[in-house]
């Protein structure tokens, strides 16, 4: 009796064994995610925008909610003024929350996106008239609302959006055409005020590359540190075309990061003009995923990347620039590209 009660112990700890030797070794045999390899790399998350009614979809929501490939997750859209504070005055969290909730309860870094943006504007602002006191209580108001809402929670702000055009001159909106340039620092204060904790950010496209738009906005955060404005980092969003990278693209995160400010690749994705992409072009665009994860690799400073969503299932491409897409490292049925492994191989370089 007593021998065979020990056999059966003995028999469930031997089982017991095997499982636990084989779970390793799945595990040790398994490739790193995205986030292991931008961890390995001592950065501190590789993340994706998203969109909540994407979550209903089972694939894309257990691929977002790994941990191995998503660290930090990026609101595409519920964070936006149309959104946050669609009557004046009246604040509305309830989209934004769930992503925040989520992001939460999932242990993964959050981004704010975005307190000032000329686009997707609610229609009051949009369609109003302001004199110049006016507008000013409007930025400082929607800013403080917004960063106070989620303090404690969010990394970092892009507090502001976009705000020049492609030859480094201001972009003509309705903050710029009523405020002038007072409205950066306004917002910038009003943020840091409702959120010590969260990094304050620009965050721009067309600046991957050094050139007039990367220098005007080079010479703003010089500006801005000299007047004792907080700033602490420059996204670079990073919409890119296949095969047409700039080089400069390190020198110009080493040109942002020696104005004692961190950068980020925000809203990475690089996509094809042509579709579908032939194979050649698939290797084109994961030695593009690498040139560019390579550089925020080998720049201290450059604290993670974040791709403007990771399947091609639910990119903005299309719809925006019609007959061309295929940008993200997922194809729209989940399958890897080649991109996924150029990410990974980025975070390798040293
Ligand atoms: O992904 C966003 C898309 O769903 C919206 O329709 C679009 C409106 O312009 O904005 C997209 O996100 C943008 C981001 O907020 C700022 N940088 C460019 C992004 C792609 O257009």
């Amino acid at each position: 009796m007593g021998l065979s009660h020990n056999r059966l112990i003995l028999c469930a700890l031997l089982t017991l064994t095997v499982a636990a030797s084989s779970t390793v070794h799945q595990r040790s045999r398994s490739t790193l995610g995205l986030n292991d390899a931008a961890k390995a790399a001592k950065k501190l998350y590789f993340g994706t925008a998203t969109n909540a009614d994407q979550w209903n979809d089972t694939t894309y929501y257990d691929i977002l909610k790994d941990d191995a490939e998503f660290g930090q997750i990026t609101p595409a859209n519920v964070m936006k003024w149309f959104d946050t504070e669609p009557e004046p005055g009246v604040f509305n969290f309830t989209d934004g929350d769930v992503i925040a909730n989520f992001a939460k309860r999932t242990g993964k870094k959050l981004r704010g996106h975005n307190c000032v943006w000329y686009n997707q504007l609610p229609g009051w602002l949009q369609n109003g008239t302001f004199t110049r006191a006016e507008l000013a209580l409007i930025v400082e108001r929607h800013c403080f609302e917004l960063v106070n809402h989620y303090r404690g929670q969010v990394y970092s702000w892009d507090v502001i959006n976009e705000p020049f055009n492609d030859d480094g001159t201001w972009r003509s909106d309705i903050f710029y055409n009523t405020l002038n340039t007072t409205y950066i620092p306004l917002a910038l204060r009003a943020a840091r005020l409702a959120d010590p904790g969260a990094k304050l950010y620009i965050n721009d496209y067309n600046i991957e590359g050094t050139g007039a738009k990367a220098t005007a906005l080079k010479n703003l955060v010089k500006d801005l540190k000299q007047h004792g404005v907080p700033i602490d980092g420059v996204g670079i969003q990073g919409h890119m075309i296949v095969g047409e990278l700039p080089t400069t693209i390190q020198q110009n995160m080493e040109e942002f990061t020696a104005l004692g400010i961190e950068v980020a690749v925000t809203e990475l994705d690089i996509r094809f003009d042509a579709l579908p992409p032939t194979a050649e072009g698939l290797a084109q665009q994961k030695a593009d995923y690498e040139t560019f994860v390579q550089a925020c690799n080998a720049v201290p400073r450059c604290v993670g990347v974040t791709v403007w969503d990771f399947t091609d299932k639910f990119s903005w491409v299309p719809s925006t620039f019609p007959g061309q897409g295929a940008a993200c490292p997922w194809d729209e049925n989940y399958t890897k590209k080649p991109a996924y492994d150029g990410i990974i191989e980025g975070f390798r370089s040293k």
